[in-house]
Order: C-alpha cells, then sequence, then structure tokens
C-alpha cells in the first residue's frame, strides 16, 4: 500500500501538471484501486458515491427480466470526471462510457463501476430505464429466468423469477411452465404470481414434488397478459453443495384453445458450503475532520474488510471477525490517519481519537503549493468541495488559513 502511495504521489502531481497545461486528458486511474461495493436498491432514485485513485466503487445491478437502461454518475462538481463500466457477473467488460453509458441486456446479474478519469469526489448515481428502438430486432416472443443471487450457501435461499418478453400485440391469455429441478440439491417452494395477466388471476399448481412442477396462470375475466415482464417468482433453498440447473418449458395461448410451446429456459444455481463469518468485534472510536470521514478496515492481505461512514460528530463504531487490521480514517481534502488494529472475539477496541490535517486538496498525500492553488483557482466558489476546507459553502482565506497551519505535512498521518 505504502510503495503504491508513492507512485500515486507521482501521479497525481503529473495529472495536475498536465491539467494546468490545460486539460486533463487520459489520466487513467490505476487499477490496485480498492473497489467498495455498494448496495443499489431502486431504479431512478439518485445515490451518492465517493471515487478517488484509491477507492473505485461498484453497483451491483439485477435484472429479473431484459431491460434498457442509462447509467449516470454526474460528478458533484469539482475536478471529477467519472467512467462508468458495465461488467457481467463474473466481472467481465460489457460495456464503459465516460460520466455515463446506454446498454440493453438480458435479465441477469451485473455490476456497474464507477472509477476518476481525473480528480477526486462524491458525484450522483442513477438507473433509469430507457427506450431503445431497434427495427433489426423482430421482437420474437421468448421466456427468461434468473436467479437472485445465483450462488446461495446451504440453507440459504434464492429467489427465481420467471419472465414472458416481447409479447404478441394482442397478448396472451395464459401460461403454462413445467420445471424441474434436481431434488436433492435444492428444496422449491412460495410459489407467486404476479398481476402480468392483470389483477386477480387464476392460477394452478402441481407439486412441487419429484424434482418438478408444474405453474399455470390464466388471466381472470378477459384479462391478458401484453407487456414483458415476471410472470411467477419461488424460492429455492439450498440442500447441499453442487450445482443445479433448473429448467422451465412453457406453454401459451392467445384464448384460441391453442397452446404454443416457447423454448426452454434455465437457471443454473451454485450451492456452496456453508461459512460462517463471525463478526464478534468491535472497533470504536472518533475521527475529527469537519467533513464526511470514512473509516476503513483492511486485512492483512490489503483487503477491505469493512467500511463505515462516521457520525456527524466523528464518532464511529463498526464490527468485523477477530483478527489484526489495519484501519484508515479519510475524509475529503484531509490527509488520512492509518493505524494497526488487533480485534479480540467479543471484545471492544477503542482506537484513539484523531484528527485529520485539513488541506491535502489533491489527494496526494502532502499539504503543500499545489493544494493551495486549487483555493486560488476556485477563489469564493464552493466547488471542488475538497477545497473548502472548513465547510462553510465557499473556498476563500479561511480555507487558506486552515491549509497553511498544515502545511508540508505529509501523510497519512499515523493513527495509534
Ligand atoms: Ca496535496
Ligand atoms: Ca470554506
Amino acid at each position: 500500500m505504502m510503495k503504491f502511495k508513492s507512485h500515486m504521489q507521482i501521479l497525481v502531481a503529473l495529472v495536475m501538471l498536465l491539467g494546468f497545461a490545460g486539460g486533463i486528458q487520459g489520466a487513467q486511474a490505476q487499477s490496485s484501486a480498492v473497489v467498495v461495493v455498494r448496495d443499489l436498491t431502486y431504479w431512478d432514485a439518485t445515490y451518492t458515491g465517493y471515487v478517488d485513485a484509491n477507492r473505485f466503487e461498484e453497483w451491483p445491478v439485477v435484472f429479473t427480466a431484459a431491460e434498457d437502461f442509462t447509467v449516470t454518475a454526474a460528478p458533484d462538481g469539482g475536478s471529477l470526471t467519472t467512467l462508468v463500466v458495465l461488467k457481467d457477473a463474473t466481472g467481465t467488460e460489457i460495456a464503459r462510457g465516460d460520466g455515463a453509458l446506454t446498454s440493453s441486456q438480458p435479465a441477469g446479474n451485473y455490476f456497474v463501476q464507477v472509477q476518476p478519469v481525473t480528480g477526486s469526489g462524491f458525484y450522483h448515481f442513477t438507473i433509469r430505464r430507457v427506450e431503445i428502438e431497434d427495427p433489426t430486432d423482430p421482437q420474437t416472443p421468448s421466456a427468461s429466468a434468473s436467479a437472485n443471487p445465483v450462488s446461495i450457501k446451504v440453507g440459504e435461499t434464492s429467489t427465481v423469477s420467471v419472465s414472458l418478453n416481447n409479447l404478441p400485440a394482442e397478448g396472451y391469455a395464459s401460461a403454462e411452465f413445467s420445471c424441474t429441478y434436481e431434488m436433492n440439491g435444492v428444496e422449491v417452494n412460495a410459489i407467486t404470481f404476479t398481476d402480468l395477466f392483470g389483477a386477480d388471476p387464476a392460477t394452478a399448481v402441481n407439486g412441487p414434488a419429484g424434482g418438478g412442477f408444474i405453474a399455470a396462470v390464466a388471466g381472470s375475466n378477459g384479462r391478458k397478459a401484453t407487456t414483458t415482464g415476471v410472470v411467477f417468482t419461488f424460492d429455492v433453498k439450498g440442500l447441499q453443495t453442487g450445482t443445479t440447473v433448473i429448467t422451465c418449458v412453457p406453454r401459451v395461448s392467445k384464448g384460441d384453445n391453442t397452446l404454443t410451446t416457447l423454448d426452454a429456459v434455465s437457471v443454473t444455481l451454485t450451492v456452496t458450503d456453508e461459512v460462517v463469518v463471525v463478526e464478534n468485534a468491535t472497533l470504536t472510536g472518533q475521527v475529527f475532520a469537519g467533513k464526511p470521514v470514512t473509516v476503513s478496515l483492511y486485512d492483512a492481505a490489503n483487503i477491505l474488510v469493512k467500511t463505515v461512514v462516521a457520525n456527524p460528530d466523528g464518532s464511529f463504531s463498526l464490527t468485523a471477525p477477530a483478527g489484526t487490521y489495519t484501519a484508515t480514517a479519510e475524509a475529503s481534502g484531509f490527509l488520512a490517519a492509518e493505524g494497526p488494529v488487533t480485534l479480540v472475539a467479543n471484545e471492544t477496541s477503542v482506537k484513539a481519537a484523531v484528527t485529520l490535517p485539513a488541506g491535502d486538496i489533491d489527494g496526494n498525500d502532502v499539504i503543500d503549493q499545489f493544494d493551495a492553488m486549487t483555493i486560488g483557482m476556485n477563489y469564493n466558489a464552493s466547488q471542488p468541495a475538497s477545497a473548502d476546507l472548513n465547510n462553510d459553502g465557499v473556498i476563500n482565506v479561511l480555507d487558506l488559513e486552515l491549509l497553511a497551519s498544515n502545511y508540508r505535512l505529509t501523510g497519512p498521518v499515523v493513527w495509534p
């Protein structure tokens, strides 16, 4: 981590020089940055994230049906420009875009990684559905299925969603799904229908028994399914380790007393050994910075184990398995603090209170004239937020005063 820091220092200095020469181009953040996994729940909601050269963020996305969508990571002012990378469940890159990307993907699990192209700072993250017209797509009716999550431990449950896609204009009056699975590996229950066939549909379920079940649904009182969507869901509980394939054969009716078979759909579910991670040790402390502080724990291999945002008064509490760690405390525009932590099972360890020195606006672990230049270039403005060291909404001599009081200090400061 230390060796990496010194490299970053050189890189950031170069980036600044390029920036002053007129326009920062092509300064790629290094791939050894820590990737912090964020929690994304809703379409159209706006989430706030933070990235810098040492910290990328990854947003898991689960599609229960095919989706056309736009992902945006809009910098919250300042020097930050973002790169948005869409990856599949195995981490393979699918697409990328500066600040945003638009894509069409089938049902499944994806990750959206946000990283800085230049600068560092907060950004606003959204994912929205969009209409993408593709005149070459014949829009053949089909079914699809997905499991969330795709990997569970023995005793855990995954939810499988089965959808109909690209329905004909006249719609479907009913649908039947004959599903099979490896009965020793998993247990199926809680088969639940949606209102894709309209409110209050008539439903029939045969099984689950002998490694199979049939789920049938018909719209009541002439109602039909006319749009792409989830028809039903069911829970799959892992009974033993292994890989289980669940296959469903759909048959659909337009209400003309004829059943049409669509291509079978399947999902693969991995059941792994139960691994009990006991988070029975607690770390508390207080970090003063006058800005939001993020406290992180890294294990001996420098893998991020836990990260929390401290309370407004700087106090924090986190739990982790007993062990030896390195703790870091970071705030935008401040030198970081770093120190060792030994957590003992069923005990609370209290880290010494620490004050982060204000002034490292460019985040390169040294407070110097480059940081002061950022104040000069943005004088009387409110952005970049990292330059507003006293957090009063304006960048001026009061921030310069704070910076000056820590002039030439280098980080990370020791966190005893
Ligand atoms: Ca600096
Ligand atoms: Ca200020």
